[in-house]
């Protein structure tokens, strides 16, 4: 029996995992003993990794659909070539733009930097990914704060924290392993809060709990601000020394009156005098966000109020401190430095000419085969084929039928476009429906490459199983129509170890530097954290490290960024027509997303429910004359409705309904609103109403 450690491919805590292999087969699937990250445990859908094993037909060919409706299977070479014909006929048809790319944060490094490259260098074009709809908040706002879009900690910061704050965050479902670290924490008298508008699991696994009124975040975090200055409760050294704009914070959190906080966020004063006492009374205080903060329409504020609350209290930089944005997907920090659509690979921006040169450098390439800019955003994408501009589309490794906030627009865009490329594992997922081509690709197990976890940890994708004639990975799908292309630019990109050994190159000197890190020494390794700069080795050799600890921060004058606005209007509030608000979330540790993968799972499957379901509050519920498993038909402020059976709970409040995101109607009525800064999509407060089915 052969073992093989490698990464497990679904959440961003990017857990190794023992596989055990005998005739080509997995026949055991065991936590790593001694990896940092999650040491001998994972949760189910790790454990359950060896499903997959059996996804990938034989004869794994792509398909192309015919005039009358029906596929056909090509080899190949003739699946690459048609792809690449058509991306061009249509480039010159309808201009450069025409076509576009939807990423994903659950490729590897390699895989996203390849289509990246593809894409928005060869054929000049836009690629956006799915890490829009997840982190492009957490990115935007560490840009904007510190300069660089570089999450501080490492999860060992969790067992050291004395006051853990989980804002927007339920990590007992989402990231268990996390929470798991929360478990190990020693810290005598420790504090673990959480603010949720809903009784989440975390809440009600910690000592306080929060439950604010929805979108009232921004409210309460400047409130708390204001009453940390008035109190003095502030590190002043630290803000002297390392912070820029406190005095204009200072000045513009005043209006944030605790009446103000105590009417907007439903709150007791009671309790945001408790929050500011608890910021107040810890030594080492960490907040952790996750998509209640990100997934909103004054989110990259949201976002920044907290990093401003660890700045002016000093929790930054320090053990068991920091403003921690927990990342989603098991790669979305890869592809945020990698994928070659909001930034240059390993950072930087498009018009940088230091940069531009740099890279072209690198990819051996000249300087005007580079993308000019950033990409267009995902939903300018989508409107974009709606608006019969881009004809069109390749996407890899994500569902945006079922995922894609007010997913009808998905479903209408799909129809309009003359070329739709689906490549994923499987070709039953309902973005595939409408695709004109169909590119089969292995799942993780037979693949290789590189993962960087939410602590900036790479580790090794190793192929733990052997291919079969045809099946092959996607990064030799991209490759293939790159080439079948012809227009260069891919020399040097043979394989994921050559594209790695490029993309370190590229990260040169940057933040994010991993010219240290090789393709062997990741392998079978505890991983290791970025920065690792080649010759700073031994300096590095620490297992966890943290950034800003010399409080330097990436902004030319190396201080952070006290980022600030008014709370805004909500762009769609609820109303006498909708006076509902339908949160959105994970709904269990063994479902993952739109099911795809999770539903392949035998004892995850058998223990959830088959039909879209809601939460509701037993107040609202009996008022209705709403009984357990009964339906309801919910209309949404986006003109659309959908049917829920009904599961009747206190966790929610009782204006609030809770829908897993699991079950493609949760997204038919999710709005088209957005963040403005980042575009992330608003999903998790959609103005509702309801009836009862009889
Ligand atoms: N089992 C499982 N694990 C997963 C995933 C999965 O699909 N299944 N997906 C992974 C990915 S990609 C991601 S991004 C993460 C997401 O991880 P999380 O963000 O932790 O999960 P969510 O359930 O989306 O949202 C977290 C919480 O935000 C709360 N929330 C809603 N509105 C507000 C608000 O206005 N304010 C505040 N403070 N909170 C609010 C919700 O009630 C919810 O409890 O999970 C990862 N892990
Ligand atoms: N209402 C609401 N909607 C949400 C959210 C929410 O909180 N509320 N969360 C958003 C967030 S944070 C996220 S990250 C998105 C996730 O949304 P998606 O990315 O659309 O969801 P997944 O189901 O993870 O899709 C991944 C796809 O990749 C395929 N796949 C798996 N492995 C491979 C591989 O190796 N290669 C290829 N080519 N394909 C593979 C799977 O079969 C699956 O079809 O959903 C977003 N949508
Ligand atoms: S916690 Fe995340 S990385 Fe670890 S096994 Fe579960 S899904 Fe995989
Ligand atoms: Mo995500």
């Amino acid at each position: 029996m052969e073992k093989i450690q490698s990464t497990c491919n679904y959440c961003a805590i990017d857990c190794n995992l023992d596989f055990y292999v005998e005739d080509g087969r997995v026949v055991k699937v065991v936590p790593t003993k001694g990896y940092p990250v999650n040491d001998g445990f994972s949760c189910i859908k790790g454990l359950s990794l060896d499903k997959q094993q059996t996804t990938v037909k034989p004869n794994c060919l792509p398909k192309i659909r015919q005039e009358d409706g029906t596929f056909r299977t090509v080899p190949w070479e003739e699946g690459f070539r048609y792809v690449a014909d058509k991306m061009k006929e249509l480039q010159e048809k309808y201009g450069q733009e025409s076509v576009a790319g939807i990423s994903t944060g659950q490729l590897t490094l390699e895989e996203f930097a390849i289509f990246g490259h593809v894409m928005r260098d060869l054929l000049k074009t836009n690629v956006d990914g799915n890490t829009r709809l997840c982190m492009a908040t957490a990115v935007v706002a560490h840009k904007q704060s510190y300069g660089f879009d570089a999450p501080g900690y490492t999860l060992k910061d969790l067992e050291l924290s004395d006051t853990i704050i989980f804002i927007g965050a339920n990590p007992v479902v989402a990231h268990p392993i996390l929470w798991g670290r929360v478990k190990k924490n020693q810290v005598p008298g420790h504090k673990v809060v959480v603010i949720d508008p809903r009784r989440s699991e975390t809440a009600m696994n910690a000592d306080y709990w929060y439950g604010l009124k929805w979108r009232s975040d921004l409210l309460l975090l400047y409130t708390v601000a204001n009453i940390l200055i008035q109190k003095d409760y502030l590190d002043h050294t630290f803000i002297e020394a390392h912070t820029e704009k406190f005095e204009a914070f200072k000045t513009f959190v005043k209006s944030y009156t605790l009446e103000r906080g105590v009417e907007g966020t439903g709150l007791t004063e009671e309790q945001i005098v408790e929050l500011v006492e608890l910021i107040h009374q810890g030594k080492r205080v960490s907040f952790w966000w996750t998509m209640g903060v990100n997934q909103g329409y004054e989110a990259v504020r949201t976002a920044q109020a907290i990093i401003n609350l660890a700045l002016m209290t000093g929790n930054i930089g320090r053990p068991g401190t920091g403003a921690n944005s927990i990342t989603g997907q098991c790669n979305a920090m890869g592809s945020r430095s990698y994928s070659n659509t909001a930034v240059f690979f390993g950072g930087g921006d498009f018009t940088n000419p230091a940069r531009r040169k740099r890279i072209a450098e690198v990819l051996g390439v000249e300087e005007t085969m580079l993308a000019q800019k950033p990409t267009k955003t995902y939903n300018q994408i989508i409107e974009g084929i709606n608006a019969g501009k881009i004809k069109g589309l390749w996407i890899l490794c994500t569902n945006p039928r079922h995922s894609w906030t007010n997913n009808e627009t998905f479903a209408s865009a799909a129809k309009k476009l003359e070329l739709f490329v689906v490549q994923d594992i499987y070709d039953t997922i309902e973005s595939a429906e409408d695709c004109t081509v169909f590119f089969p690709v292995v799942p993780g197990l037979k693949k290789e490459g590189t993962y960087i976890n939410l602590e900036r940890r790479l580790s090794a994708m190793r192929p733990v199983l052997p291919r079969k004639e045809n099946e092959i990975s996607d990064y030799e799908a991209i490759l293939g129509v790159g080439k079948a292309l012809g227009l260069g630019g891919l020399k040097g990109w043979e394989t994921p170890r050559d594209c790695f050994d490029l993309m370190r190159e590229c990260s040169r000197n940057m933040p994010c530097d991993i010219t240290g890190v090789t393709w062997e020494a990741l392998e079978g390794s505890h991983g290791i954290q970025w920065p690792y700069p080649e010759g700073k080795e031994e300096e590095n050799k620490e297992e966890q490290r943290r950034l800003y600890e010399t409080g330097m921060f990436f902004t030319p004058s190396k201080k952070a960024q006290f980022m600030f606005e008014e709370v805004g209007e909500n762009p769609l509030p609820c109303s006498e027509k909708f006076p509902y608000v339908l949160n959105t979330g994970r709904g269990s540790v063994g479902q993952w997303h739109t099911q795809s993968r999770t539903r392949e799972v035998r004892f995850v499957e058998d223990v959830s429910l088959k039909k879209a379901y809601l939460y509701m509050n037993t107040e609202l519920a009996k008022e209705n004359e709403i009984r357990e498993m009964d339906e309801i038909l919910v209309s949404s402020a986006n003109g659309q409705e959908a049917r829920f059976a009904v599961k009747i709970t206190d966790n929610v409040q009782y204006a609030e309904l809770f829908a897993p995101i699991h079950y493609i109607e949760c997204n038919k009525l999710t709005p088209s609103v957005y963040d403005p800064y980042s575009k992330e999509p608003s999903y998790k407060a959609t103005p509702v109403r309801f009836e009862k089915i009889i």
